[in-house]
Order: C-alpha cells, then sequence, then structure tokens
C-alpha cells in the first residue's frame, strides 16, 4: 500500500560524457557547483558526481573534484555521492577517488558487469567486495547500481560474508545499452525481487520522457534520478537546456502524482546517511 505522505528524494547527475550542445554541460568546479546550487534550491536532495578532469574524463586527480565540492559546500548541505564507476581502464583504486573525501556520504557501488554499447562494464565480485569494505570503513552509504537482475542478489552474499551491512539502497539503472531495458516490466521484475522494504530508487539511461520514472513512483520508489549523465532530454526531441529544469520537472511530476519531495534532512532519514 502506498503511503500517501510518502516523500521522495530527487537525485541529481549533472554531469553527461557526451551531451550534444557540450556548452550545456557542467564541468568546471564552478560551473557544476552552480548547477547544483541551483538544482538544490529547486528540490533536489542528493547529487551524484563522478571524479572527472576538465574534458569530463574521470580521472584519479581529486583536485577539480574536491574543488566543486568546496563550492557546494559554501551553499547546500545536497547530500554528496561519489561514484565508484565508470568505463575507464581506471584501477579498482583509482575507481575508489570519491571515497577519499571526507564529505562524501554516499557512494554507487555497482553490482556485476554488464556490455555498455559495444564495450564491458567490468565490476568483479572481488572489486565490489573491496569498494564495499571501503564504504563501511569510511562510514559511507553504498547505493546498490543494478543493470541486470542478476545483480540484485548479490547484496544477500556480501551481507553473509560481512562485507555489506545496513543502511544501503538500490538503484535500479534501466535502459543502458545492453542491460535491463527501460520498460515497465523491468521494474516489475526487479521490485518483486526484493525480499525486504529497502529504499530503491530508478535511473533511466537515455530518458527520452518521464514516464518510467513516474511508474517507478507509483510502485514505491524512494528515489528519482535525473540530469545530463543519464539523458538531456524530458520529452521526446525535447532536450532541457540546464540540469535545474529537469530537477524541476521531476519535482513537478512529484506533487502531480499526490507525493511530497523528500528535503535533504528528510532524504538523509529515509537513506540513512550516517555522515
Ligand atoms: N551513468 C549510469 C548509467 C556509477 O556512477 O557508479 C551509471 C552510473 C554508475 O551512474
Ligand atoms: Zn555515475
Amino acid at each position: 500500500m502506498i503511503n500517501k505522505h510518502r516523500k521522495i528524494i530527487v537525485s541529481v547527475a549533472p554531469v553527461g560524457r557526451e551531451v550534444s550542445t557540450p556548452s550545456i554541460n557542467p564541468i568546471t568546479p564552478g560551473h557544476v557547483a552552480a548547477e547544483v546550487a541551483a538544482c538544490a534550491e529547486a528540490g533536489a536532495s542528493m547529487v551524484h558526481l563522478h571524479v572527472r578532469d576538465r574534458r569530463g574524463n574521470q580521472t584519479a586527480d581529486m583536485t577539480d573534484f574536491s574543488r566543486t565540492l568546496d563550492h557546494i559546500r559554501a551553499t547546500s548541505d545536497i547530500i554528496i555521492q561519489g561514484s565508484t564507476g565508470g568505463l575507464v581502464d581506471l584501477t579498482i583504486e583509482e575507481r575508489s577517488t570519491a571515497l577519499n573525501d571526507q564529505r562524501v556520504q554516499t557512494a554507487s557501488l555497482n553490482m556485476g558487469s554488464v556490455n555498455f554499447g559495444d564495450e564491458v562494464y567490468v565490476n568483479t565480485m572481488p572489486d565490489i567486495r573491496h569498494w564495499a569494505r571501503r564504504m563501511a570503513a569510511e562510514k559511507i552509504v553504498p547505493e546498490l547500481e543494478i543493470f541486470e537482475a542478476g545483480m540484485l542478489p548479490v547484496y544477500k552474499q556480501l551481507m553473509d560474508e560481512g562485507v555489506l551491512s545496513h543502511p544501503f539502497s538500490f538503484n535500479f539503472i534501466l535502459g543502458v545499452e545492453w542491460g535491463l531495458p527501460a520498460v515497465p516490466n523491468s521494474l516489475f521484475f526487479l521490485t518483486s525481487l526484493l525480499d525486504a522494504p529497502f529504499p530503491w530508487g530508478v535511473t533511466h539511461a537515455a530518458m527520452q520522457d518521464f514516464s518510467i520514472l513516474a511508474m517507478a513512483i507509483g510502485l514505491g520508489a524512494a528515489v528519482v534520478r535525473v540530469g545530463f549523465e543519464d539523458s538531456v532530454f524530458y520529452a521526446p526531441g525535447k532536450p532541457a537546456s540546464t540540469n535545474v529544469e529537469l530537477v524541476k520537472r521531476a519535482v513537478a511530476l512529484i506533487h502531480n502524482m499526490g507525493f511530497e519531495v523528500a528535503t535533504t534532512e528528510e532524504a538523509r532519514v529515509i537513506l540513512d546517511v550516517l555522515k
């Protein structure tokens, strides 16, 4: 039964890799932070960030990442989520770079390997264990990234091994080529595999409209993610010109469905953010 007073977290992943109009894509610390501040003002309570250089490529150099967090923290208490993902030839330690900044409160933990177009996104079990241990050591709450249904039960194995413990949440990433497609049946199936009331959210890679996010909200999602990392589109052929525009549309959707948007403080409670 859906609680009519449910609060839904809007997460924003503001930096795209291949935004067709590069000038709208925030890359520099100042531009990213300004965009994040506006998104927070519009209702986003979490920001998902990779450690990138000025060309948008992932790097193990934390300089710009830390500067970005300096700017963000000057204006906002938005929850900071670091990414341990990325389709690059970085080592597992390099992919852990975001975990080295004490201000990172949650982090993505990719739960298995999957094709990304013609490439393979490699996340081996030993690597997943490594990141999970690092997050536990830093009191960073993992967000378990699920691209394929077989990745979901992996959490039980990690818990049995003592590598993963509460709190954590799930993020169902639909629409990646060639992971689970962004269709209603994917959400039905994934939610049917959840054997406890874990907080879960959805990311629609290459999103063309808000229908999958709306469906996820209806099915009980705690988090919906938007932003240029995943798509610039809010409707077929209609790109947003800023991340804020996408956040505002997500906020309007939540309100129009009769729910409320979680404040940062409420989001911290829902996700059990530890620091
Ligand atoms: N951009 C998403 C399709 C991560 O950063 O760990 C994948 C993602 C994973 O966000
Ligand atoms: Zn990411």
